[in-house]
């Protein structure tokens, strides 16, 4: 009977993890090429745009960011409130110090009431310029979308 329990649990577990909630990013000057020119630019796991978050509505995740570039860096996540976790948003000397060449640090995402396509991006100096990319959310598992459910999606990014 007890095992029985702890199966269901189990399961029912399961089913509420839709998206993975760990990333790793890693910030690192990488070559680029558009236009038959290469170009050194910073990127999030060597990716331009950056990787992309999937998560669901309500959901916390944490980003590991290991800082592999000679600048001091802070990753913002934009449109996310964050209740009563400023410490770990983004703003440089603002609500946190950068991270600086070599270090990393867990920054802590709570999503509340966000529901849509919002975006992370560096947030010092030029940075920002190709350290960036979407967050999905999701709505919670087991609920729909608050509109029609869409036939496809494709994220597009303006740099
Ligand atoms: C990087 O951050 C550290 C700690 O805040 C600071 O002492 C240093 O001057 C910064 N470096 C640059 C290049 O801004
Ligand atoms: C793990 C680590 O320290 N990686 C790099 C971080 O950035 C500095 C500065 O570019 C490099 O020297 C380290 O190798
Ligand atoms: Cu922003």
């Amino acid at each position: 009977m007890a095992m029985k329990t702890y199966t269901l649990f189990l399961i029912l577990l399961l089913a509420n993890v839709a998206f993975a909630n760990h990333y790793h990013f890693i910030v690192k000057e990488t070559s680029i090429k558009r236009l038959c020119k290469s170009k050194k630019i910073l990127t999030v796991n060597g990716k331009f745009p950056g990787p992309t978050i999937y998560a669901n509505k309500g959901s916390t995740l944490i980003v590991h960011v290991l800082n592999n570039s000679k600048y001091n860096i802070t990753i913002h996540w934009h449109g996310v409130k964050q209740p009563r976790n400023p410490w770990s948003d983004g703003p440089v000397y603002i609500t946190q110090c950068p991270i600086q060449p070599g270090s990393k640090f867990k920054q802590k995402i709570i999503l509340s009431d966000e529901e849509g396509t919002i975006w992370w991006h560096a947030h010092n100096k030029w940075a920002r310029a190709t350290v960036y990319g979407a967050i999905i959310v999701y709505p919670k598992p087991g609920t729909s979308y608050p509109f029609p459910k869409p036939y496809a999606e494709i994220p597009i990014i303006l740099g």
